[in-house]
């Protein structure tokens, strides 16, 4: 295992291969490679990794608000999907675990957790200004063997009681779009950001067939299954991704399509939207109350098949 800290980014390879790198910037995962050197994340190629942007790709941190939430005072001010993503996170250290057999094959670690923190002191004077609220997140990103598991931590630091949503806003790399079905999915209560609201303002149910694109998608769902039902990933019938979640209720998937990638400066290439799903574990309808002192935790487990 080894674990290098410059001071923008922080990796780790296991002694089996897989490997994971975190830029402090945004605590944004920007690679994650099983053990042949696989790349499972989609980049951009026009990525700022400068720090003058959110990155486009990898899993950017969003907090404390999804989108913009013009009705909502206390985040009306924040930029979309708030500042965790484009703030300066700590490196708070790693820990790892030893396999408990220690066969031949499997001697040293098989997983490593990376922590990040973020506070006030971590924001600039307009994320303070916009949210003044006392709080504490701690980010684990933790490499396994068989996948990566990201979990937040998120504390009310102050007297006051405040309230969030949060989603990772995970890019998977795929090799042809036309080809990608999504199941987990069915027969679920969804909301759809190209169609608009429906005529009564509920949510759409979708079909009990799994999803597939042909063009751009922007879909807020709570799967019927609940949190603990894994959403699969497939290309061509063949199971590439597995995402079971913990304590967020809702799977948003997006893809930009051909003109949204035409017009985002950075996104590259512009037929990347070919080789790219976002399919994004959060806690994003309605908002997440915590109390004074109060903590809420909640994450996704991602399993990637070969
Ligand atoms: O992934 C869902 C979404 O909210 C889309 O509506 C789209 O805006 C995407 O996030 C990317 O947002 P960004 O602010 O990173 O350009």
């Amino acid at each position: 295992l080894n674990i290098s800290h410059d001071n923008s980014r922080v990796s780790a390879v296991l002694p089996t291969g897989e490997s994971v790198e975190v830029l402090l910037f945004g605590a944004t995962i920007i690679s994650w490679k099983d053990a042949k050197g696989n790349e499972k994340l989609w980049l951009s190629e026009a990525a700022k990794l400068d720090g003058t942007k959110a990155v486009r790709g990898g899993v950017p941190l969003v907090f404390p608000v999804f989108g913009t939430a013009p009705d909502h005072a206390a985040t009306a001010k924040l930029p979309q999907h708030g500042f965790a993503r484009s703030s300066r996170w700590e490196f708070l250290g790693k820990s790892t675990s030893e396999s408990s057999t220690l066969s031949a094959t499997s001697a040293g670690d098989d997983s490593v957790k990376l922590d990040f923190g973020l506070s006030p002191s971590n924001l600039t004077e307009e994320s303070k200004k916009a949210w003044p609220y006392k709080f504490g997140l701690i980010y684990s990103v933790t490499l396994g063997k068989e996948g990566l598991t990201t979990s937040l931590v998120v504390q009310n630091d102050g007297e006051q009681a405040w309230e969030f949503q949060t989603l990772m806003h995970t890019y998977f790399r795929v090799k042809d779009i036309s080809t990608v079905s999504i199941t987990g999915l069915e027969s679920s209560p969804y909301l759809d950001k190209v169609l608009g609201p429906s005529s009564t303002g509920e949510p759409y149910t979708s079909p009990s067939a799994a999803v597939s694109l042909s063009s751009k998608v922007d879909r807020v769902y709570t799967p019927a299954g609940g949190p603990e039902a894994a959403v699969i990933i497939k290309e061509g019938g063949k199971k590439k991704f597995g995402i079971v979640r913990d304590n967020m209720n809702e799977v948003v998937v997006w893809n930009p399509w051909k003109d949204d990638a035409q017009g985002m400066g950075d996104f590259a290439p512009k037929d990347g939207y070919k080789e790219m799903i976002c399919v994004e574990a959060g806690a994003v309808k309605g908002w997440q109350k915590l109390e004074q002192g109060e903590t809420w935790e909640g994450g996704q487990v991602i399993m990637a098949a070969n």
